[in-house]
């Protein structure tokens, strides 16, 4: 049933609960002069190409695949919009390899029909940091599906990564796949609900009215938390000690040093949004949220395109308590004119979910690891990563 991934170093479906399996790697690194020097083949009329993000052209082209081509929800009212100045972000962190973003074109027209990314990441399982590829991105134009071009192309970043010298891959996916570390829920909490219900996005309750509706979901105007702010340039060593203590506690967690925290959680306009809680008293540091913007376009409505949506990030809290903090992040999540708030049950956040009013979604995200097994799936609160 996976022909393909069956035949790759993941953990199968036949091998769970088999104790004498450890945990760890399940292949050995090959010596580099081993690694496949050629690209693998294409069908003839496609070729590889490498896509400059920083190339204004190139990140447009990527863009407008992905506008058309990318994860829909399971009734195909909703597609992914992730914006060109979110790619450049998501695909240019500190290290990154540009023969790691990879596209094909159609040799006749030169249109780019496919696209898959990794950007190198430090992932610690229990107490073990793994160098590791976060891969994302994988698309295949709608008219060439079903044709096998995913595995080939799993397979030519694989061998590229490979050529790096890294062996590991962290992904999600919204289907299931040979097997999952953990399975999370998408919880939505709704900011302007009639949007929302106009759109298809959620529905009116059972006995409610829209103007009820309205009133339920309505947040006050401005943070409650005093020392509330946005994060500066100034903070990255002190959100870098506070993220990294709070991460330890994780079983799978990215490893952040100062320069992944400056380029992952620092502000930038229309892509990720961060904010602290500096304590009037002692100007200390003691909490910090963050979300990232990540529209979807809306496929058919006649009044609406897009549906902006925040998705959480990371959220740490050592003084205010989270529930506190996280309607703080709604609050301005609201005000900057968000329509809905998204977040996954992983790490703390089933903590604050119901109270805030938050409701279960009918997406789920599967987590996966490449090359590296674990003995049993984790529980989605075990997990301290989010992937975009
Ligand atoms: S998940 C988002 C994936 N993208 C989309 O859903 C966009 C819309 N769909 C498409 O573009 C985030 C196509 O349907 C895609 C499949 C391209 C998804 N992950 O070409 P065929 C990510 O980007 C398997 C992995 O005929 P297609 C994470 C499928 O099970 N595998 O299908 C990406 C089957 O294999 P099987 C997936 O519909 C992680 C084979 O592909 C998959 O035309 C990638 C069929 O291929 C998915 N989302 O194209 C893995 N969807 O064994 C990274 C389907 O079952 C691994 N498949 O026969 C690590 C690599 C690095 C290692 C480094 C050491
Ligand atoms: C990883 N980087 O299914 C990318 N989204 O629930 C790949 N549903 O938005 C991962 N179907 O439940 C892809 N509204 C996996 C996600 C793919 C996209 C997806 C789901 C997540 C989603 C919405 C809209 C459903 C439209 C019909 C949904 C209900 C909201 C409601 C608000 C009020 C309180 C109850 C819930």
């Amino acid at each position: 049933t996976h022909k393909f991934w069956e035949s790759q170093p993941v953990g199968q479906f036949k091998d769970i609960g088999d104790s004498s399996l450890p945990e760890g790697p399940i292949e050995s690194p090959t010596p580099l002069s081993e690694v496949k020097q050629e690209p693998y083949n294409l069908p003839t009329q496609y070729e590889w190409t490498t896509c400059d993000m920083e190339s204004e052209e190139t990140c447009n082209e990527v863009y407008n695949l992905l506008k058309n081509n990318y994860v829909e929800d399971d009734e195909n009212m909703f597609r992914f919009n992730y914006s060109q100045e979110f790619l450049r972000w998501a695909l240019c962190p500190p290290g990154y390899y540009p023969s790691w973003h990879i596209g094909v074109r159609a040799k006749a027209s030169q249109k780019l029909v496919a696209f898959i990314t990794g950007v190198p990441a430090r992932i610690r399982v229990r107490d073990e940091v793994v160098k590791m590829v976060e891969i994302n991105f994988l698309c295949v134009h709608k008219k060439l599906r079903s044709k096998r071009l995913a595995p080939v192309m799993i397979k030519e970043v694989t061998r590229r990564v490979h050529l790096e010298n890294i062996w590991q891959a962290a992904y999600t996916a919204g289907v299931v796949l040979p097997t999952p570390i953990t399975t999370c829920q998408y919880w939505h909490r709704s900011l302007n609900p009639k949007k929302l219900i106009d759109v298809g996005f959620s529905r009116l309750g059972a006995r409610m009215t829209m103007s009820r509706t309205i009133k339920l979901y309505k947040l006050p105007d401005s943070p409650a938390t005093p020392g509330f702010r946005k994060m500066e340039l100034r903070d990255v060593p002190a959100v870098t000690r506070l993220l990294r203590n709070y991460l330890s506690q994780f079983v799978v967690a990215p490893d952040f040093d100062e320069n992944d925290v400056e380029h992952w959680l620092l502000p930038t306009e229309n892509v990720v949004d961060s904010y602290l809680v500096e304590s009037p008293e002692t100007h200390e540091i003691t909490d910090f949220c963050s979300f990232y913007t990540l529209p979807s376009s809306i496929l058919g409505n006649q009044n609406y395109l897009t549906l902006k949506a925040a998705y959480s990030y990371y959220n740490v809290c050592v003084k205010t308590p989270l529930l506190q903090l996280m309607n703080d992040a709604l609050i301005v999540a609201k005000q900057k004119d968000f329509d809905v708030f998204n977040a996954l049950d992983v790490m703390h956040n089933e903590s604050f979910l119901k109270e805030l009013k938050f409701g279960p979604g009918d997406g789920q995200l599967h987590y996966y690891l490449y090359n590296y097994r674990l003995q049993h799936a984790l529980r989605p609160s075990e997990l301290g990563l989010v992937l975009l």
